[in-house]
């Protein structure tokens, strides 16, 4: 059975094949230290009500894809405690803006694996045997095994939900793209830093037909799913 989620500028997915099984929701770096209080974002200076806005409509798509049946998969930027894997221009970066990668903040050391500010949100907490991604970078398949689970997995659609839609999200949208996956964003599953660069971010997967797949709001994925 073919079927389609209402999205721009094409219904996805192309070929009409969405299964359980040849279909993953990603969550991209749902962590304090991006939409919570005294962490990395927070620090940074931006507006948190943007970044928290994914929250809820995700919260929604994650309980009906759990429900159904679908591979759910979380990712979690970080580095190592020792900073080992840190280059030292992101620190350096970091530094400028006063929110330094490794150095202490209201939540832990900020961006370091096991401190408080890296967890994921008690709102859209990992279930046990859901697959959870650590990442030094921005992109979800750089330096990890995104790519060799998918693929054992027998994954050829990936809807990409989190934050921020500029940054991790795009990185890892065009990382997959280039991989032969196809993509769907949720727009209203996304947020980022700026409202102006969420909108742009939107926008240019939209370009050439698609360039880097489509876009849907939550309740569209979930009237398809749910037909
Ligand atoms: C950033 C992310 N913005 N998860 N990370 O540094 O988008």
């Amino acid at each position: 059975m073919k079927r389609h989620v209402n999205s721009t500028p094409y219904p996805y997915p192309f070929n009409g094949d969405l299964r359980p099984d040849n279909t993953v929701l990603l969550i991209i770096d749902m962590q304090t230290d991006f939409c919570g209080q005294g962490g990395y974002v927070d620090k940074m200076g931006y507006d948190l009500s943007l970044t928290r806005a994914p929250i809820e409509p995700l919260q929604k798509v994650l309980a009906v894809m759990r429900d159904l049946g679908y591979v759910i998969m979380h990712t979690r930027e970080g580095h190592r405690p020792d900073l080992a894997d840190l280059p030292e221009n992101k620190q350096w970066r970091s530094r400028q803006i006063g929110a330094g990668i490794g150095d202490l903040g209201p939540c832990g050391r900020i961006l370091v694996r096991g401190e408080p500010g890296w967890e994921i949100i008690p709102e859209l907490a990992p279930l046990p045997g859901e697959t959870i991604i650590d990442k030094p970078g921005k992109g979800a398949f750089f330096a990890t095994d995104l790519d060799l689970l998918l693929r054992r997995k027998g994954i050829q659609n990936i809807i990409l939900t989190g934050i921020t839609t500029d940054v991790c999200v795009h990185t890892t949208l065009r990382e997959a793209n280039d991989r032969g996956y196809e993509c769907l964003v949720l727009s209203d599953c996304t947020g980022a830093t700026d409202y102006g660069n969420y909108l742009a971010a939107l926008k240019m997967i939209e370009m050439q037909g698609g360039v880097f797949g489509t876009v849907a709001a939550a309740s569209d994925l979930i009237e398809t799913l749910q037909a």
